[in-house]
């Protein structure tokens, strides 16, 4: 190999390095950088630093895919509000697709832009694919909510999808993450567009949303994502287990059958989405809510709450109650457990989200667990009348003492060992009001 220090593309880089890195990187005026945005297609854009308060929960993980990072870039692509209102799941899927992959693009140009600039920049996804190596655990690069409403995008509404102030929930959020400066970021807006008026509590097909502002995470993520990860894993599972054709028949319709043959042909349908479908908040989109409430509720929300179709619960989950009692016209379809923590960090971290309000709702308790051997961990849970209280370390005085190995209880809740076994054997000891370990089982879902 002759002297690299004189080939020609060695000998511009080094130019090129040597230069000031404020003239490379120079910081971007936001107007130029707005419009640049809104030509690659944005339907709105805002810019915030990384080192906003608010987004210290981001920083590490954004830091670690784009070392160097300074400004997010956040921006919206909206969908069609009829498409995402349709009962035809075809046609709410299709638009939720074709969105998603918008929004990708948008993120590419983007990125094309900021480069041009001398900048370094870089486009995580809108929403799949994700880092499945890291299933069940985070897997995604950014949250795009937080970064959105930090940039004054819009705020959160009580079901947890950010609104819009013009074009209400009906859109997609990306963020494009780069090491360039801009001349002045954004603040949230400083109202929130939601109206508080509960459609989205009604709508609900598994009682996701409750109207005091809790999310039952496992709810949705049970019967929305029954052809995503969790539900797929369960469906291959019970093929796995091999009880033959009549048992497959017995567990699964044709229709079941074709459903999930069809999201891994062309992308994976979403079951509901009506928290977002009905929502009326937005300057755009709020007229026909505003001009005649009742044909609104006619047209919108009734439809989706009296189709008949399948809905997933875990058995003796809030969801189960939920959709026997107030959806008549669907039907309650029960399915196995869709998280399955690999470890105790993951399982104490797992359970804000697979608490069921409803079930503890006259529950007062208060647990420590302790873990040792593979892995070491301590936690209190506290359960107080339907809210639920995770803490690190041993705090209080517990109703109950679990004290485990920390693969034995992996395995109890994997369904791979027995309590009994594994107490005989003193791999896992329980100690207090131990009754209340039944409360607990029935207190976490999903
Ligand atoms: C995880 C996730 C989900 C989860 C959790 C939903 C949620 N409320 O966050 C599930 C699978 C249930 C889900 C469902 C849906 N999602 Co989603 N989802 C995401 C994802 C990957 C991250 C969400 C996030 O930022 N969470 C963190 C914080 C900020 O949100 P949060 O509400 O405060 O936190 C809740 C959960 O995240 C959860 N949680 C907290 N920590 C952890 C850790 C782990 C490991 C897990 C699994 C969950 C979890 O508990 C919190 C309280 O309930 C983003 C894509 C992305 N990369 O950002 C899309 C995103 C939020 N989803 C989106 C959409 C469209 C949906 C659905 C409508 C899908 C559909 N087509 O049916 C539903 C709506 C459900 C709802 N009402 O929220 C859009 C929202 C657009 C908008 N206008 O806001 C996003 C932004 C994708 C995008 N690029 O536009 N989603
Ligand atoms: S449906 Fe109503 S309550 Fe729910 S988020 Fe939208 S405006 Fe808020």
């Amino acid at each position: 190999m002759r002297n690299l220090a004189e080939h020609p593309t060695v000998r511009k880089v080094k130019a090129l390095e040597s230069e000031p890195p404020g003239e490379r990187t120079s910081v971007l005026d936001t107007e130029w950088l707005r419009q640049a945005c809104l030509e690659a297609g944005a339907d709105d854009v805002g810019f915030v630093r990384l080192d906003r308060p608010e987004l210290a929960g981001e920083r590490e993980g954004i830091l670690s895919a784009l070392p160097g990072t300074r400004t997010l870039v956040a921006f919206v692509v909206r969908m069609n509000p009829p498409s995402i209102q349709s009962p035809a799941r075809s046609v709410a899927n299709l638009e939720f697709h074709h969105a998603t992959d918008e929004t990708n693009e948008v993120s590419r140009r983007i990125v094309q832009v900021l480069t041009s600039r001398g900048a370094r920049a870089m486009a995580p996804a809108s929403g799949f694919p994700m880092e499945m190596d890291r299933y069940p655990g985070r897997s995604w690069v950014v949250a795009h909510k937080p970064v959105a409403v930090a940039a004054g995008l819009g705020q959160m509404g009580l079901h947890r999808n950010v609104i819009h102030p013009r074009f209400g929930n009906f859109i997609l959020l990306g963020t494009v993450l780069t090491d360039a400066e801009v001349s002045a970021e954004g603040q949230p807006i400083d109202y929130n567009p939601c109206l508080d008026c509960k459609l989205c509590v009604a709508a609900c097909p598994v009682g996701a949303i409750s109207p005091e502002g809790h999310f039952n995470f496992s709810a949705c993520y049970t019967h929305n994502y029954r052809e995503f990860m969790g539900g797929f894993a369960d469906w291959t599972a019970q093929l796995a287990s091999g009880r033959g054709t009549e048992e497959y028949g017995r567990r699964f319709s044709d229709s079941e059958t074709a459903s999930m043959w069809q999201s891994l042909a062309f992308g994976p349908s979403y079951k509901a989405a009506y928290c977002m479908a009905v929502c009326p908040a937005g300057e755009d989109v709020i007229g026909p809510f505003l001009r005649e409430r009742k044909k609104f509720l006619d047209a919108v929300v009734r439809p989706l709450q009296d189709k008949p179709e399948p809905v997933y619960v875990v058995p003796g989950s809030d969801a189960e109650e939920i959709v026997a009692k107030r959806f008549p016209a669907k039907t309650v379809r029960r399915v196995g457990q869709s998280r399955r923590p690999t470890s105790v960090i993951g399982f104490i971290r797992s359970l804000p989200l697979v608490f069921q309000p409803g079930r503890a709702k006259d529950v007062e308790a208060c647990f420590h667990f302790r873990f040792h051997g593979a892995e070491q961990a301590e936690a209190t849970v506290e359960i107080r009348r339907g809210k639920l209280t995770v803490k690190q370390g041993l705090h209080g005085d517990a109703d109950v003492r679990v004290t485990a190995d920390a693969g034995t209880w992996l395995g109890f809740l994997r369904r791979e060992k027995r309590l009994g076994w594994a107490v005989l054997r003193r791999r896992i000891r329980i100690e207090g009001r131990t009754a209340l370990m039944r409360t607990f089982a029935r207190c976490f879902r999903g």
